[in-house]
């Protein structure tokens, strides 16, 4: 049978390479991505009968098109199509790392999420309720300390049984009712175009495209034309900023972060919160 495809994203110095290291040990190979001076690592094990190919991407906080990291990381999930993206994450900053997290959500993939740097959050006596957080995000969530190869098989373990698992639907973020009419008219006209709905989430692209990533158009000019849209793009973004006096890029972001806020809420307990008297 194909080996299963496993990339591993996250945002820099989260443990990445480290999981890479701990996964594929000395079979690795490091060259450069495609046309760019950027470092591509891949690697190989097997684990339960079944092969297994690492992708290393480059650090990203985001999937727009601030960087050629977050460029290539992007379009590695968003057409490469890895079978299960392995997203890493620092422990003690939940709510920054799930930023990258819910936009690969949005994207359709199928995501794990390794809650690395767990000794640090043991350290600091701060409880997180994984269990829960993975009922709320509806995808596995695998507490890791990569330095100490802890918590690794479980990972792999939680990684092949996603990968065998139908196609999920993509994390719908609610981003209001006006910029919820207008994403809803420009994944209509999406779907009327076959290239670009064979290849991609509707709603994902017109997100995308209404938050004003530059970058996008380059992809979706790949696949089809972009006449129409740019046109029903503009006045959407025209409406929807008239009427709520901010700027999209702005209003898409915030709502993000409440959505994970949310998410968050009552499952990160800080020792603060439980006093200690020495009297
Ligand atoms: P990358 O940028 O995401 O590839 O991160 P690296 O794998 O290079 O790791 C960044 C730093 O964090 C290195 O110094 C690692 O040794 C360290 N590190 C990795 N995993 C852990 C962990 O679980 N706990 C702690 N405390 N440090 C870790
Ligand atoms: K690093
Ligand atoms: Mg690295």
């Amino acid at each position: 049978s194909k080996s299963i495809v496993v990339a591993l994203a996250g945002n820099p110095n989260c443990g990445k390479t480290t999981v890479f290291n701990n996964l594929t040990g000395a079979r690795q190979h490091v060259g450069n991505w495609p046309g760019k001076t950027v470092e591509k690592k891949e690697g190989r094990f097997s684990f339960g009968g079944r092969e297994i190919q690492v992708v290393d991407l480059p650090g990203a906080y985001s999937l727009g098109a601030y960087s050629e990291d977050e460029i290539i990381a992007r379009d590695f999930v968003l057409l490469e199509k890895p079978d299960i993206v392995v997203n890493v994450l620092d422990s003690t900053n939940l709510e920054r790392n799930l930023y990258l997290s819910v936009q690969m959500m949005e994207m359709g993939a199928r995501v794990v999420l390794a809650l690395n740097m767990y000794d640090e959050v043991s350290a600091k006596q701060i409880k997180i309720d994984t269990a829960e957080l993975s009922k709320r995000l509806d995808i596995p969530v695998i507490p890791t300390t990569a330095c100490r190869k802890e918590g690794m098989k479980e990972l792999v373990t939680a990684a092949l049984n996603q990968s065998g698992s139908n196609n999920r639907e993509p994390l719908k973020i609610d981003y209001g009712r006006e910029v919820e009419a207008e994403l809803s008219a420009l994944a209509q006209t999406i779907k009327t175009i076959p290239s670009l709905a064979d290849k991609f989430i509707p709603r994902w692209l017109a997100i995308k495209i209404l938050e004003g990533d530059q970058n996008i158009w380059k992809v979706i000019g790949k696949y089809g034309q972009t006449g129409q849209l740019v046109a029903q793009r503009d006045a959407s973004v025209k409406r929807l900023e008239d009427k709520l006096g901010e700027d999209m890029a702005s209003l898409i972001a915030a709502r993000r972060y409440q959505f994970i806020s949310q998410v968050l809420t009552g499952i990160v307990v800080k020792p603060s919160s439980q006093k200690q008297s020495f009297s």
